[in-house]
C-alpha cells in the first residue's frame, strides 16, 4: 500500500508532496483509496463535503467507531502527514480480520478532504464543512493562486459544491474518531539518555492556533529613478513585520512564522505595488496566540504607515484548543503500551481533523508515531518502518477495544 501511494504526486526536483486539494495528484491519492477499501469489500462514498469514508459493516447496530486522516499535503511536503493514519488504518483492519475479528458495531476508514488547506487557504476545511465549523458559502468561494474557487475545483472533479454543509445525519452514525499521524516533534525520540523514548504516543491537546493574511498596498515605480523618499515600497512593513513576529513569538513562548508570501508584479527592477504575507501562530493557549498577533499586526499597522503603505488584516483559518478526553487518552496510553509501561501522553502544535471532530463533540483521540527527527512538512519527514509496524499494531489494539472484542 505504501509504495502505491509514495510515488503519487512526488516531485523529482525537492522528493516532496504537491497533493493539493482537488488537482490530479490528489484525485490520484482518492482513486487509490477507493482501490484499497474496495480491495477489503468495504461500502465506499464521499460525503456532501468530499470526505471519503470507507465502511465496514455500516449496518451494524450502534454507533461507527472511526479511523483515519488526510491524504492532501502541504507545498513538497512529506510522505507520511496524513497518508501514514490512512494506510495503518487499512492495515489494522487486515489484522483484525486475520483474527477473525467480529465487531460488534461499524468501522468507518475515512480521508478527510483538504486538511492542510494548501490550495484554498483554510485548515481542515473537510471536517470543518462536515461538523458545520466552515460555512459553505465561505468555503465555495475560497479562491487558489490562479483564482480557481473551491466550487469550480469541485465541479471539475466531479463532485457538487451546492451539496457542501454541516452532514447531521452522517455525524449522528460516528461514535467516536480515533486518528493515528506521524508525530511531528521529536518527543516520542526521547532524550539522549532514552528516557520518554517510544514507538507510540497517544495525544492530550492540540494547541490553539490560527491563520491571518496581511496584504500590504504600495505603489509600483521604477526601482532605479524613484527617489527613496518618494516611495511607498510594501516590502518594507512586510520585512519588518516578519521579524516582529518572530521576535513576539519568541518573548511569548509561542510559535509564529511568516513561511508564505505573494509579491506583485514581482519584478526585479520594479518597486511592488503589493505584498501578501499569511501569518501561521500558535501556543499553549489561546490568549497567548491572540495577543501575539495583536502584536504582530500593530507593528505591521505601524511600519506600514511610515512608509505609506495601506495594510489590510483577514483572520482565515482559527484552531481553538483541543483537550482530549483525559480518560480516553489514559485507557489507551496503557492500552498501547509496550513492557508493562504506558505509551508517553504528549500534546501537540499540530492541527488535526481530530481536534475538529472533537470540537464538534465527537469522542476523540489520537495515537503519534515515532519521528526520529521530529521534521515534519518537509521531504525529509520520516518514521522507522519498525515503528509504523507498532503504529498498525496499536490502532488495531485500539479498533479492537472500542469496536468490540476479537471473537
Ligand atoms: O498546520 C498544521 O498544523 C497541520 O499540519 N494542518
Ligand atoms: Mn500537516
Ligand atoms: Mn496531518
Amino acid at each position: 500500500m505504501w509504495a502505491a501511494l509514495a510515488e503519487v504526486g512526488r516531485v523529482a526536483a525537492t522528493g516532496g508532496y504537491r497533493r493539493f486539494a482537488w488537482t490530479p495528484p490528489e484525485l490520484q491519492c482518492r482513486a487509490w483509496f477507493r482501490q484499497e477499501a474496495a480491495a477489503r469489500g468495504l461500502d465506499t462514498h464521499a460525503d456532501r463535503n468530499g470526505n471519503l469514508w470507507a465502511w465496514d459493516g455500516a449496518g451494524r447496530p450502534g454507533q461507527a467507531v472511526v479511523t483515519g486522516s488526510h491524504l492532501d499535503s502541504v507545498p513538497d511536503g512529506g510522505a507520511y502527514d496524513g497518508p501514514l493514519g490512512i494506510v495503518s488504518a487499512f492495515a489494522a483492519l487486515d489484522i483484525l480480520r486475520a483474527d477473525d475479528w467480529r465487531p460488534a458495531r461499524p468501522l468507518a476508514i475515512v480521508a478527510f478532504s483538504d486538511e492542510e488547506g494548501a490550495r484554498f487557504g483554510v485548515a481542515c476545511a473537510g471536517s470543518r464543512l462536515l461538523t458545520g465549523a466552515l460555512d459553505p458559502g465561505r468555503a465555495a468561494g475560497l479562491r487558489d493562486a490562479d483564482g480557481t474557487t473551491l466550487a469550480e475545483a469541485m465541479r471539475a472533479a466531479g463532485e457538487d459544491p451546492e451539496a457542501l454543509g454541516r452532514d447531521d445525519d452522517l455525524l449522528a452514525r460516528v461514535g467516536c474518531y480515533v486518528e493515528l499521524h506521524v508525530e511531528q516533534g521529536r518527543a516520542l525520540a526521547g532524550d539522549p539518555d532514552g528516557t520518554g523514548a517510544a514507538a507510540v504516543g497517544v495525544a492530550t491537546a492540540i494547541w490553539p492556533h490560527g491563520r491571518w493574511r496581511l496584504d500590504f498596498r504600495g505603489a509600483a515605480d521604477h526601482a532605479g529613478t524613484t527617489r527613496l523618499e518618494d516611495r511607498r515600497d510594501p516590502m518594507l512593513p512586510f520585512a519588518e513585520t516578519v521579524l516582529l513576529a518572530r521576535e513576539r513569538a519568541a518573548a511569548a513562548g509561542a510559535r509564529a512564522t511568516i513561511g508564505r508570501v505573494r509579491v506583485a508584479p514581482n519584478g526585479t527592477n520594479a518597486i511592488a505595488s503589493e505584498v501578501t504575507a499569511w501569518l501561521d501562530a500558535r501556543a499553549p493557549d489561546e490568549a497567548t496566540v491572540r495577543a501575539v498577533v495583536d502584536e504582530v499586526v500593530a507593528g505591521a499597522r505601524w511600519w506600514a504607515t511610515r512608509q505609506g503603505v495601506e495594510v489590510d488584516l483577514a483572520e482565515e483559518s482559527w484552531s481553538g484548543e483541543t483537550v482530549f478526553d483525559p480518560l480516553i487518552a489514559e485507557r489507551l496510553s496503557v492500552l498501547v503500551g509496550r513492557d508493562g509501561r504506558p505509551a508517553p501522553l504528549l500534546p501537540t502544535g499540530a492541527g488535526h481533523d481530530a481536534g475538529v471532530l472533537a470540537a464538534a463533540g465527537v469522542p476523540t483521540a489520537m495515537l503519534f508515531v515515532r519521528n526520529p527527527t521530529g521534521v515534519s512538512h518537509s521531504p525529509a519527514e520520516y518514521a522507522e518502518p519498525d515503528d509504523c509496524r507498532a503504529g498498525v499494531l496499536a490502532l488495531s489494539r485500539v479498533l479492537a477495544e472500542l469496536a468490540g472484542t476479537p471473537s
